[in-house]
């Protein structure tokens, strides 16, 4: 079904014929919006902005680029098309016809994933509140701001499912939704890592690479789910997601390529004459890759975990691209874990958050390869690892465990003494914050960070990408 936008709230999902659900969200439209003025990009709502719009569902040409102020911009609801007789594709009801409503037994389960999914798109938005001030360039402030707006859309398709198909509950979780704020004391978002500050672009570059593909993962898994109308909306978030990680990955390739070129310059790898050069050196941002991708690890959950279970068993939440599985049902599968009392055996449904994580893992090593080569390549012979997803776990088997980032146990005295080699120390943080000038001269980039290779969508790089006339 097309994209109706000549309607308050753009939509595919006929929202015109259901008056109750169109009342109840234009209701929650304007406190989104108020929540939006207040929490979103600050003092930027005036400018225009190069923004890519949905303008329909389909994997070709689904987007329309333009300038939008961003309080204007069409947030609605948007769904992939639906599969003719979509089967369930795992847990104890595979094979049968998928659900278009919630059954009342599930009602809770699905529930919290969905709240649980909702509150981290409006959390990242807040996170990145102030960083237009900072920008590095201009392309940068334009993606910055298309990563928030689709958060916030994100948002609409929780908020969507919320008020379709939960009722009283549904409304006022949406509510609690604008509610929890990132970082609140009293009401903190409901996960970790979305209460982490992002006050610096290398961190919102982490955050992108590492905790936006956690959403990716999220997401695939809640793609397979039985509920037919949440597997649609997760699947058309996935189109919009790619792009986040795109920021995430360029980024981060832009900062290793903007310190290789500073090396090269002085002629030295010396952290500190790099950073007088006013770039990044790679021992720090190391640091930054260990701090962001440990946090991102725990999202996934405990290894061992009763609600994954569950979850599977229900044909709630299935693992990410589950049709790669030959097992769809996992009754009598096992997995083997490294806990810290040594190897354990447990049923294969308790471990599928470990499984989510395994390919989160081996995602995340992509990006790493390819800027380990353009290291090698000018001649360096420093590598970007990933930590072990034992080092600074907080959730799971491995929470409260010392080791270092070789995943040794260490004692807590040694990691104290030694965090400063493996995290993000004070004077890192300062010097990275001493980096963070605004650059705002079409084409120019801040001295830490390379060029682009390319522009949005086929524009040059140096397009007034936001006016700030
Ligand atoms: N921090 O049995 P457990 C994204 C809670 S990112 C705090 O170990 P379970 C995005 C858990 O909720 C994707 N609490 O694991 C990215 C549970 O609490 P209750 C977001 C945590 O239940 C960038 C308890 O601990 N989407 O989209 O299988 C920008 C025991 O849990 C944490 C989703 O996560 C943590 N790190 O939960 C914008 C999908 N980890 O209920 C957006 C929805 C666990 O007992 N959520 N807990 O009070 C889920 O699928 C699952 O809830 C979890 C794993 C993945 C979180």
């Amino acid at each position: 079904m097309s994209i109706n936008y000549s309607e308050r709230i753009p939509n595919n999902v006929d929202l015109a014929n259901d008056r109750t659900l169109q009342r109840a969200l234009e209701h929650w439209q304007p406190r989104f919006l108020d929540w939006w003025k207040e929490m979103g990009p600050h003092h930027f709502a005036q400018n225009d902005v190069y923004l890519r719009t949905a303008v329909g569902v389909d994997a070709q040409g689904w987007a329309s680029y333009g300038y939008v102020k961003m309080p204007d911009y069409r947030w609605g609801i948007f769904l992939a098309d639906p599969e003719a007789d979509r089967k369930i594709g795992f847990g104890d009801a595979y094979g049968q016809p998928v659900w278009q409503q919630v059954p009342g037994e599930f009602r809770s389960q699905f529930r919290r994933l969905i709240v649980t999914q909702g509150d981290t798109e409006p959390a990242s938005v807040e996170q990145q509140h102030l960083l237009g001030h900072t920008c590095p360039s201009l392309y940068d402030l334009r993606n910055l701001f298309q990563v928030n707006v689709e958060e916030g859309r994100h948002l609409w398709a929780m908020v969507y499912l919320l008020h379709a198909y939960f009722g009283r509950d549904g409304r006022e979780e949406a509510e609690e939704l604008l509610a929890r704020h990132s970082g609140d004391a009293d009401k903190p978002r409901i996960l970790g890592t979305f209460n982490e500050p992002i006050s610096d672009w290398l961190s919102f570059f982490c955050f992108t690479y590492f905790t936006d593909r956690d959403g990716k993962f999220q997401l695939k898994s809640l793609a397979e789910s039985s509920f037919d109308p949440l597997a649609r909306t997760c699947r058309f978030m996935l189109t919009e997601e790619a792009h986040h990680m795109f920021v995430g990955e360029t980024g981060l390739g832009r900062v290793v390529r903007r310190a290789l070129e500073v090396m090269k310059e002085l002629g030295t790898d010396d952290p500190a004459a790099i950073r007088r050069a006013g770039a990044i050196d790679l021992p720090l941002l190391q640091r930054y890759l260990n701090f962001w991708f440990s946090s991102s690890l725990d999202l996934f959950g405990s290894e061992v975990s009763s609600n994954a279970a569950t979850t599977f068993g229900n044909g709630i939440k299935g693992r990410p691209d589950e049709s790669q599985y030959a097992d769809h049902v996992c009754t009598d599968a096992s997995f083997e874990l490294e806990t810290p009392e040594g190897r354990q055996m447990v049923g294969l449904r308790n471990a599928m958050n470990e499984v989510a994580r395994g390919a989160y893992v081996k995602d995340c090593e992509l990006g790493l390869k390819r800027w380990n080569m353009a290291i090698k390549r000018a001649g360096h012979a420093v590598e970007l690892k990933l930590p072990s997803t034992r080092f600074r776990r907080s959730i799971g088997a491995w929470a409260g465990v010392t080791t270092d980032p070789e995943g040794k146990i260490t004692g807590v005295e040694e990691f104290a003494r030694r965090q400063s080699e493996w995290l993000p120390s004070e004077s890192d943080r300062a010097h990275v914050a001493s980096l963070m000038q605004r650059v705002v001269e079409p084409g120019k980039m801040a001295a830490w960070i390379a060029p682009p290779d390319r522009g949005i969508n086929s524009l040059p790089v140096e397009y007034e990408y936001v006016r700030l006339g």
